[in-house]
């Protein structure tokens, strides 16, 4: 017997996160460090919110030195309470010394932690790559703009994250 005979005429219900922006405030923190780069992303995510409805007061972009510092900038905005969701760009290129690898996982490890601490859901739009011709092909090239990417998944996980009923410790 099937999972969907045995379950009969049950109705399953799932929790999903939807597009809407209503009401929604986003924090968007953008890396300095291969300015070039991070510009790019920083153009796709606004304009990912504007496309979704997202007004300029509703958004807060605030710039830091290198992907290294976006998780402690993350955690100063997550622990304010004015955010929904906060979206992360940044761009580490692969270069001849292990730095590569300290920064980049840093930046993963750093702003996942600070989501699952804080509750408010943190899109991590940290390009990481062999080239620089790989960073730019994903910041509005022929493979997209990783920085809409973000912003969309930080729209999304914004509802969820409301939908599924947010902690009652952040402040609102
Ligand atoms: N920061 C980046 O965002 N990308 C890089 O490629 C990079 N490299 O290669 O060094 C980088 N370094 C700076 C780092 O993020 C910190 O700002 C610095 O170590 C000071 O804490």
């Amino acid at each position: 017997m099937r999972l969907s005979q045995r379950r009969g005429s049950t109705k399953l219900k799932t929790v999903k996160g939807g597009i809407s922006t209503k009401g929604l405030k986003f924090g968007i923190i953008v890396s300095q460090f291969n300015e070039n780069v991070t510009e790019r992303l920083h153009k796709g995510a606004l304009e990912c919110l504007k496309a979704h409805g997202v007004t300029e007061s509703a958004v807060e972009s605030v710039s830091c030195p290198g992907s290294f510092e976006l998780p402690q900038v993350a955690n100063h905005l997550a622990q304010s309470g004015k955010y929904d969701a906060l979206i992360c760009l940044g761009c580490v290129i692969r270069g001849e010394t292990p730095h590569f690898e300290y920064i980049a996982a840093e930046a993963a490890r750093g702003i996942g932690q600070v989501a699952y601490a804080t509750g408010v859901p943190i899109a991590f739009g940290v390009l990481t790559t062999d080239t620089p011709k790989q960073a730019l092909d994903r910041a509005g090239g022929k493979a997209g703009n990783k920085g809409w990417d973000a912003a969309l998944t930080a729209i999304e996980m914004a509802n969820l994250i409301n939908n599924l009923g947010r902690r009652k410790k952040t402040k609102r």
